[in-house]
């Protein structure tokens, strides 16, 4: 099994593919698409295992009318994306198991019908259904990039709208200090949450200020369509400027709160993982260096950047707090 299902990350420079093969591929791929429908599907199926399963869920989302949706040229990046064949079969969301092959068992994930909860402190506790809400946002797509606590890094075509503009929706109350996001809970329908020594449901959190900065994003679809089952559908977060385990995935609620949440990694290895995760490669978590990371696509290993490269955006958002530990 894990000779077999290598993890990109592990291919030497040498053996990986250079960037213009992926380019022509992508061209390919993406030229097929428009000339040949139905068969295209076949191809993508073919070089990436799950496209085709995907494509089909995308088409029965019944928010499929709203991609694809305009692009925020904002959020443009330097980087070549990561190919979508290549994403949709690494993941990280151990509800569906803790390795990165988790793109077959997530299918059994069910997200309609879906509710998402805005309690806590909130002028009026509101129960949404998740179609609903993403209609009354406006979505648009952004380029982020996403790098893992591990040390490996994609770069991602999300779609989605602004916390801030959920904040706003939810109107909360002045004294809420921090946002508590928790996960989906069905150990019938995911796996991994039958393994009854991790916290579930997984949670997460972000102070207010985080939340509510422009970078924060919910993702309702990535490259241009729904988001894939194994991408957190219906509705996931990307915060690009900390670690990949603060983005978390298939969100039923957001708790308005004035006590700091207790993250699920950080209830099961809080040495490792705290509140804050900002990424920074001068820190190190600590059994690894968290001064480069592995492009996931090709193989690459490049400088990982303060922020992730969001320094500009978040950075004065930590001013203060130096005596807090911020980068794990
Ligand atoms: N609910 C939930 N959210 C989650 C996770 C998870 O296991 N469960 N994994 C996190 C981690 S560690 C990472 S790196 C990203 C992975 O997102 P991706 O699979 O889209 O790359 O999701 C994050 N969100
Ligand atoms: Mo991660």
């Amino acid at each position: 099994m894990l000779i077999k299902n290598r993890p990109s990350w592990e291919i030497s420079e040498n053996q990986a593919t250079p960037e213009q093969a992926f380019l022509n591929r992508r061209q390919f791929l993406g030229k097929g698409g428009i000339a040949l429908g139905g068969s295209a599907l076949f191809l993508s199926g073919a070089a990436g295992g799950l496209s085709t399963m995907d494509a089909n869920a995308a088409q029965s989302d019944p928010t499929l009318d709203l991609y694809p949706a305009n692009k925020n040229a904002s959020y443009s990046l330097d980087r070549e994306l990561t190919p979508e064949d290549v994403n949709s079969t690494y993941n990280n969301f151990y509800e569906f198991g803790s390795h990165k092959q988790i793109s077959s068992a997530a299918q059994a994930l069910e997200t309609r019908p879906w509710t998402i909860t805005l309690d806590g402190m909130v002028e009026k506790e509101q129960v949404l259904d998740v179609d609903t809400l993403i209609r009354n946002m406006q979505l648009e797509e952004r380029l982020y990039r996403h790098r893992c606590v591990e040390a490996w890094s994609m770069t991602i075509p999300w779609t989605g709208f602004s916390f801030a503009a959920l904040v706003a929706y939810a109107r909360p109350l002045s004294g809420a200090k921090y946002i508590r996001m928790e996960t989906f809970m069905d150990p019938d329908m995911a796996s991994g949450q039958r393994q009854t020594w991790n916290p579930w449901p997984y949670v997460e959190g972000l102070t207010m200020q985080e939340a509510t900065n422009e970078l924060a994003f919910l993702v309702t679809g990535a490259y241009g369509k729904p988001a894939a089952k194994q991408f957190g559908a219906p509705l996931r977060l990307a915060v690009p400027w900390k670690y990949g385990f603060k983005s978390i995935k298939s969100i039923v609620k957001f708790t308005f709160t004035d006590e700091r949440p207790k993250s699920f990694w950080e209830s099961i290895q809080g040495a490792e993982y705290g509140f804050w995760a900002n990424v920074n490669p001068q820190v190190d978590h600590p059994r690894w260096s968290q001064a480069t990371e592995r492009v996931l696509h090709t193989g690459a290993r490049v400088p990982t950047l303060l922020f992730n490269g969001y320094a500009e955006e978040v950075a004065h958002l930590y001013k203060g707090l130096e005596g807090e530990i911020l980068y794990r």
